[in-house]
């Protein structure tokens, strides 16, 4: 991050937005042309990463946007545009301390996962007293078994996994789980019981925030509190993107639902008075497109816009990413709640990576089996990736085995083979996103003679984006900038007062249709690729012009002018 802030401090800056529990700084990158205008003043993308300690692949995706923005910049035309108009906000690592822990120690590829909140676990008066540990001493934190007559494990026959004995009178070597490696460090007879950690970041947040989940209170974390700090202060957020692993999905914020399933299923649909299931609704829109997505999800009439452009969004993300699939997220505490419900930005969760299954599902049954997972393993990661089990001498428990897992980088982090296909398509998505972000233009001024020197001027708004110019959730939280056209004339040319409000030229002709503004000033919204015709009347003595500027808060600025040849 560093070096590539200082090859490109015309469009990039660090700062950190606040220290973590243990002192740690959370760096984020801000990307955008400044020869273009301040990153306050432009529509923003927020991307973080491994809010979840061990989800570290999601700092890799993240530094891998912020490299291609940067890199591709003089020479892209597509980044060029994107980085001149927008805003990148890029926080890669959220939850630093264990970030931190999970790249330098022995882990389980699942911990370790919380913010560093001492915690006591298991109630007895200590903190974090009885963590994991890489018991042998190989760099990885596997499984420890303990030789039993009665245990209900074997071997497998290549002597990698350990499996379940299937014959009770099969006489061989019998195995009993013991659990992850570790010692019993406080001596209470139990390994591991009380592994560093609070309470999960991604339920923290404070939108549907559970005492249970994000104890003790909403953003009671550093970590979570400098996000959220951050970000409501930067009412220039247009969209986020927080990455997770694991599972390829496209975890989107959708609007609230007026009622879901069989009830909402039937509804729209098939036309001559044909309902269709849900089902079949879904199977012919991908007749056309294989990525066509339908969420079986009714919203109020005041939200149906958001949920058109976010089922639009992921449609492509879901083209982009090929094997995920996108579903709408929960609303318990995580991030991307917060950020769509109480600030109106459009929220994606991408739980990135997952499962092997189109390369390693041999038998094609939709999963992976241990054996074909060994079998990938061996061909692709050439053997890398696995900790075949061993003896060793442990101080509690004597002799045990050590192994029989998946290692630390091959299970829901990508092994690194995959790291940058996984880091491309994924910086693709977000690009898409924001090149989507509305922009507000001027299309057409017409000019008709009304007779004498009265002539009619319609002016033509227009978004070509997917985006609104503002979410309908910022509508309903009254936290929507109204989009705003100005009228200016020459001196000879005067704006006639005509009522405000909905105008037709020629009676016959709805398509003469289009609003009357009543003022030199008028407000409106902006849906994503809509066009809108406002109506004046002027009076012209002689030659002249009128001029209109569009401002919009997130869809920038316009400005065009037309001449009136009055008599
Ligand atoms: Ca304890
Ligand atoms: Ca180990
Ligand atoms: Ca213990
Ligand atoms: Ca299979
Ligand atoms: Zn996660």
């Amino acid at each position: 991050m560093r070096d590539l802030q200082k090859q490109y401090s015309h469009l990039a800056d660090i700062e950190s937005i606040g220290k973590s529990r243990m002192g740690r700084d959370q760096l984020l990158m801000t990307v955008t042309a400044k020869s273009t205008g301040s990153h306050d003043a432009k529509p923003a993308m927020w991307v973080d990463g491994a809010i979840h300690g061990n989800e570290v692949n999601g700092i890799t995706c993240s530094l891998y946007l912020l490299w291609y923005l940067l890199t591709r910049y003089d020479y892209d035309p597509y980044v060029h545009d994107l980085v001149n108009t927008t805003t990148f906000y890029v926080l890669p690592g959220l939850n630093v301390d264990a970030n931190d822990s999970f790249v330098r120690f022995p882990n389980t590829p699942n911990n370790p996962r919380r913010t560093y909140r001492p915690w006591d676990r298991d109630g007895d008066g200590l903190y974090d007293e009885d963590q994991t540990e890489d018991v042998d001493g190989d760099g990885e934190l596997s499984v420890m078994y303990k030789e039993d007559p009665e245990g209900p494990l074997k071997l497998s026959p290549d002597g990698r996994r350990f499996i379940p004995v299937a014959d009770p009178s099969e006489r061989v070597l019998r195995f009993r789980r013991i659990g992850p490696e570790g010692f019993d460090n406080d001596g209470d007879g139990r390994i591991n019981e009380d592994d560093i950690g609070g309470p999960d970041p991604n339920r923290n947040f404070p939108f549907g925030w559970n005492l249970a989940d994000g104890y003790p209170y909403p953003l009671s974390e550093p970590e979570t509190r400098n996000v959220w700090e951050f970000q409501r202060t930067h009412p220039n957020i247009f969209a986020t993107f927080h990455y997770h692993n694991t599972g390829r999905l496209i975890m989107f914020q959708a609007p609230p639902a007026v009622r879901t399933g069989a009830a909402a299923a039937g509804i729209g649909a098939g036309g001559r008075g044909q309902q269709l299931t849900f089902q079949e609704r879904l199977a012919r829109l991908r007749e056309d497109n294989r990525y066509a997505q339908l969420f079986d999800r009714q919203v109020a009439p005041e939200y149906q816009h958001d949920m058109d452009v976010q089922t639009r969004i992921v449609t492509t993300g879901a083209r982009l990413l090929k094997d995920y699939n996108p579903v709408i997220g929960g609303l318990s505490g995580q991030a991307h709640a917060a950020t769509y419900y109480m600030l109106g930005a459009y929220a994606y969760l991408i739980e990135l990576w997952g499962s092997p299954v189109f390369a390693a599902d041999i038998d094609g049954d939709g999963r992976v089996s241990e054996e074909e997972l060994l079998m990938w393993i061996d061909l692709e990661l050439h053997g890398e990736g696995w900790v075949t089990p061993r003896k060793f001498d442990h101080p509690d428990f004597g002799e045990v085995w050590i192994g029989g897992t998946q290692k630390k980088h091959t299970a829901r982090t990508p092994p690194a083979r995959y790291i940058e296909e996984e880091a491309q398509k994924n910086t693709d998505f977000v690009m898409y996103s924001a090149s989507q972000f509305p922009r507000i233009e001027i299309d057409e001024i017409k000019v008709s003679g009304e007779g004498s020197d009265l002539y009619w001027v319609d002016v033509t708004v227009k978004n070509d984006r997917v985006y609104p110019t503002s979410s309908d959730r910022a509508v309903q939280l009254g936290i929507a900038v109204q989009d705003k056209l100005t009228f200016r004339s020459s001196n000879n040319v005067t704006r006639v007062t005509i009522p405000g409000g909905m105008t037709q030229i020629d009676p016959l002709n709805p398509g003469s249709r289009a609003v009357a503004p009543d003022g030199d000033t008028h407000e409106f919204r902006l849906k994503g690729q809509e066009n809108l015709t406002f109506r004046y009347l002027v009076r012209a003595s002689g030659q002249g012009w009128v001029e209109f500027q569009a401002d919009s808060f997130h869809g920038g600025n316009a400005v065009k002018r037309a001449e009136i040849r009055g008599r």
